[in-house]
């Protein structure tokens, strides 16, 4: 007798106990050494994820939660407290995890190497611990980026120079929005897959599988309030969109909020580079790199506006790129722009 509640409820028990580690088995159908290990560095990220979340939850009433800590980083940037204690909860969760040997933050100027008193694993850890930092005091959402890689030869002078290699590399990749809810979406090579976390199981629920980015969306993404500092192609593009109809302007100040806007509904992120900083502000390694895997496994593009963002290669821990990223069409119509005024030159 076909029941519809029974098999709705069926559904929702399945739904509930898929898991992030137990889905990145079902994604590599292997229970291998390797697919253990991915399934465990996942793991490891959403516990991270679960301790910055319950600390962003309650900021407003913790002593020395907000607010800055009065130091810079290597990026020139003040340092907000969320960011430190962001930082340490990625050590602190992979320091006994055995999974790796390095983790390399944009809020420490050399990689953090794993003490020869704990067990040492083979990949590397790559993130941004609080993305959109500025956001945080504020109440508004904020994200951590990461990136997986496996340690390649041996890193002697602890120069990090095997991390130097392009963005194909990554063998995993993806961000935690915190947000009204806290999502978890990554990607091994097998598509793009959202989670979310249920509180009152304390898991990542998997709420939305094999992603695809529409092919245009009508969200460009980007702070107009350098516009004068662009080159004109970037600045052609912009009167470009404010003239043709069908396109509105999104932009939170912070990356992944700003992304995820665009891998669900759509359109185009952009960091240009400027007079100033010819490179953009968005660093490869663990912003645009992981981003850009996360893009291509859903069917749209990323690039600098002139060079496939995952083939670039950088040539510092803290390299940065500009980026353009999102729908496949959005992101061509930037680069058009970058492209017809080159052919001038
Ligand atoms: P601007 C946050 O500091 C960040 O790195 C990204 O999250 C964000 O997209 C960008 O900088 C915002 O930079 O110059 O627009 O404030």
């Amino acid at each position: 007798m076909f029941d519809a509640d029974n098999l709705a409820q069926k559904y929702a028990l399945d739904r509930d106990c898929t898991t992030l580690s137990r889905h990145v088995l079902q994604q590599l159908q292997s229970f291998s050494p390797d697919a253990q290990d991915l399934s465990a560095l996942m793991n490891r990220i959403a516990l991270a994820a679960k301790l910055i979340a319950r600390r962003l939850s309650r900021a407003g009433l913790l002593e020395d939660a907000l607010g800055f800590t009065g130091n810079v980083n290597v990026q020139g940037e003040s340092v907000k407290k969320m960011d430190i204690f962001a930082n340490e909860v990625f050590i602190s969760v992979f320091k006994q995890s055995g999974l790796v040997c390095r983790l390399a933050s944009e809020e420490m100027e050399k990689p953090y190497y794993i003490p020869e008193n704990c067990p040492i694993g083979r990949y590397t850890l790559l993130y941004d611990p609080i993305d959109g930092s500025s956001n945080v005091d504020i109440n508004l959402n904020v994200g951590s980026i990461f990136s997986i890689r496996q340690q390649e030869g041996i890193d002697i002078d602890g120069s990090a120079q095997d991390l130097l290699q392009n963005g194909r590399k990554q063998i995993a990749a993806g961000y935690v929005l915190y947000g009204p809810s806290t999502v978890l979406v990554y990607s091994i090579g097998k598509g793009v897959h959202a989670f979310t976390l249920d509180p009152s199981l304390g898991e990542f629920i998997l709420s939305h599988e094999n992603i695809q980015v529409p092919v245009h969306g009508p969200i460009y993404s980007v702070n107009e309030g350098n516009f004068w500092q662009w080159d004109e192609p970037l600045r052609d593009y912009i009167r470009y969109v404010h003239r043709h109809e069908g396109y509105t302007a999104r932009y939170g100040g912070a990356l992944v909020g700003d992304f995820h806007r665009i891998l669900f509904q759509g359109g185009v992120f952009l960091y240009p580079g400027t007079v100033k900083k010819p490179e953009g502000k968005l660093r490869l390694l663990y912003e645009s790199a992981p981003l850009a895997f996360l893009i291509e496994q859903a069917g749209g593009k990323a690039s600098t506006g002139e060079k496939v963002l995952l083939d670039v290669v950088p040539n510092a821990l803290h390299a940065r790129t500009p980026l353009v990223i999102g729908s496949k069409e959005d992101v061509e119509l930037v680069e058009s722009f970058i492209r017809d005024t080159l052919k001038t030159l």
